[in-house]
C-alpha cells in the first residue's frame, strides 16, 4: 500500500505545510524524515487559526492522523517539549505523536558550535538557522552522536555526553574562546526532558511498515528543499540532510518500492533564505515587491527571504532528482498585478546556453538567467476555485511552466488557506 513523499522543489518555504495539511484527511500517518527545528511549516486552518510547526509533522493538526518524527530527524528535546506545550495550549490533540528511538538528539553544544562557527566564518557564513542542525548531523556521521534511545539508559547517556564534551569543550574554549559546558548540567537537563516524552519513543520503522502492510497510507513530509540537499543542492550552501525523495526512505525505514507518488511543492516564483548562489535573484524594487506581496520572511528566524523570478531549470532538475510525479504550484496569487512575468528557461554559463543545472558550483555561481517574458494578469485570483476561473494569462503561465519542466501541475495555491486551492487532476 502506498507511501507518498512530499518534497520542496526549490530552496524551501514553497508551502509544504499547507500541502501536508491538505492531504491530511487522505492519510493515516504523517512522517518527518530529515532536518529538525530549522524547518518552519505554516498551516492556516479553515477557521483562520494559523500554526507554525518546526519539528512536529504538519499532520498533527488533522485529528486521527498518527505523526512520526522519524530516525532521520535531529531532535532538540527542549524544542520538542515547547512545541508540544504550545500546541496543547491551543487545544491541539498531541497524543498521536511518536518519536523514533534512532533519531539523534541536538545537544546544547551543537547549538553553541553552530552559532559560533557562523560568526567566525564572517562573510563566508552559510546563513544557518543557528539551531545546531549541522553539528548534530556531523556527530551522527562521525558515530559519536546521542540518540533518543540513550535517554532510556542514564549510564549510557552520561558516558556519551562525557565523551562528547571532552572534545567539544576543547573546541568551544580553546578554538572559539567560549565557555565550556558542564557534563552534569547537560545530563540532568536532558534526562528531565526525556522523562516527559519517554512514552512517545517507539520503533517507528516497525510501526510504519506494519501500517503499510495493513493498507494504510503514509505521507512523508520533507522540509527545506531540493537545492538545500547536502548531495544535490548548492553545496556548501545547503542544510546537512537529504530533503530530496531519496532521503525519505533512509529517514523513515520505508523501502523505496513502497513509494507510489512523489509530490513536488513549487512556488510560482523563487525564494531563498541564507547564503549561496541564486541565479534569478532580484536585488531591485521588483524583488522587494515580491517579498512584500508574498510575506517572504523566515518562519523560524524571521529573516528576510531573498526573492527572484521562477526558474524552470530548477523545476526540471527537481523533477529528475526526486522523481516528481506531480507538482503543487503555490502562491500564484502573489504574481497578480504584473504586466509581464519573466520566467527563466535556461542559463548562460561562460557564454554557453544550458537548459540543465551546471555540473560545478562555479557554473551555478556564474549562471545568468535567460528569460522569456510571459503576459501577466491584474485580477485578484484568491477567490478562484477552478482552473477555468483563472484569467487566461494565469492559465497560460501554468501551462508554460508544465511544458518547460516536463511535469504536470496538479494543484495550484491561490492563497494561504486550505480552501484556497485549485485541484486539477
Ligand atoms: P541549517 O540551519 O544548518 O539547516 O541551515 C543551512 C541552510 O539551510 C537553510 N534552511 C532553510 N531555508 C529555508 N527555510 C527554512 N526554514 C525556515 C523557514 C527558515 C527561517 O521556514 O522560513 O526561518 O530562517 C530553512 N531551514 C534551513 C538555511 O537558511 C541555510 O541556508
Ligand atoms: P514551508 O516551509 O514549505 O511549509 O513554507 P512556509 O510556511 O515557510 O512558507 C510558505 C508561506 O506561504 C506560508 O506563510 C503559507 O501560509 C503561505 N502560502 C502557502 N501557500 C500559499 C498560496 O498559495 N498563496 C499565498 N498567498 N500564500 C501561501
Ligand atoms: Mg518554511
Amino acid at each position: 500500500m502506498p507511501a507518498i513523499v512530499l518534497v520542496g522543489a526549490q530552496w524551501g518555504d514553497e508551502g509544504k505545510g499547507k500541502a501536508t495539511d491538505l492531504l491530511g484527511d487522505r492519510v493515516q500517518w504523517v512522517v518527518r524524515f530529515q532536518g529538525g527545528n530549522n524547518a518552519g511549516h505554516t498551516v492556516v486552518l479553515p477557521n483562520g487559526q494559523d500554526f507554525a510547526l518546526h519539528l512536529i509533522p504538519s499532520g498533527i493538526l488533522t485529528p486521527g492522523v498518527t505523526n512520526v518524527i522519524g530516525n532521520g530527524v535531529v531532535v532538540d528535546p527542549g524544542v520538542l517539549l515547547d512545541e508540544l506545550a504550545g500546541l496543547e495550549e491551543r487545544g491541539v490533540d498531541t497524543s498521536k505523536l511518536l518519536l523514533s528511538a534512532d533519531a539523534h538528539l541536538i545537544m546544547p553544544y551543537h547549538v553553541a558550535i553552530d552559532k559560533v562557527t557562523e560568526r567566525y566564518l564572517g562573510k563566508k557564513k552559510i546563513g544557518t538557522t543557528g539551531r545546531g542542525i549541522g553539528p548534530c548531523y556531523q556527530d551522527k556521521i562521525a558515530r559519536v552522536g546521542v540518540r533518543v534511545q540513550d535517554l532510556l539508559d542514564e549510564s549510557i547517556l552520561r558516558q556519551k555526553i562525557e565523551a562528547a564534551l571532552e572534545f567539544k569543550n576543547q573546541v568551544l574554549v580553546k578554538v572559539y574562546n567560549r565557555k565550556g559546558l558542564d557534563v552534569n548540567e547537560v545530563v540532568d537537563t536532558v534526562l528531565a526532558q526525556g522523562e516527559k516524552f519517554a512514552h512517545r519513543i517507539a520503533d517507528t520503522r516497525l510501526e510504519l511498515n506494519k501500517a503499510l502492510e495493513r493498507g494504510e497510507t503514509v505521507l512523508l513530509e520533507g522540509s527545506q528543499g531540493t537545492l538545500l540537499d547536502v548531495d544535490h543542492g548548492t553545496y556548501p550552501y545547503v542544510t546537512s540532510s537529504n530533503p530530496t525523495s531519496g532521503g525519505a526512505s533512509a529517514g523513515s525505514g520505508i523501502g523505496p518500492g513502497r513509494i507510489t507518488t512523489v509530490l513536488g511543492i513549487l512556488k510560482a516564483y523563487t525564494t531563498r533564505v541564507g547564503s549561496g548562489p541564486f541565479p534569478t535573484e532580484l536585488l531591485d524594487e521588483s524583488g522587494e515587491n515580491l517579498r512584500k506581496a508574498g510575506g517572504e520572511f523566515g518562519v523560524t528566524t524571521g529573516r528576510s527571504r531573498r526573492t527572484g523570478w521562477f526558474d524552470a531549470v530548477i523545476g526540471r532538475y527537481a523533477v529528475r532528482v526526486n522523481g516528481i510525479t506531480d507538482y503543487f504550484l503555490t502562491k500564484l496569487d502573489v504574481l497578480s498585478g504584473l504586466d509581464t512575468v519573466p520566467v527563466c528557461v535556461a542559463y548562460e554559463v561562460e557564454g554557453e546556453r544550458t537548459e540543465d543545472m551546471p555540473m560545478t558550483q562555479t557554473g551555478v555561481h556564474h549562471a545568468k538567467p535567460v528569460y522569456e517574458e510571459l503576459p501577466g494578469w491584474h485580477e485578484d485570483i484568491s477567490g478562484c476555485r477552478s482552473f477555468a476561473e483563472l484569467p487566461a494569462n494565469a492559465q497560460a503561465y501554468v501551462e508554460r511552466l508544465e511544458e518547460l519542466m516536463g511535469a504536470r501541475i496538479s494543484a495550484i495555491g491561490v492563497g494561504p488557506g486550505r480552501e484556497q486551492t485549485i485541484v486539477r487532476h
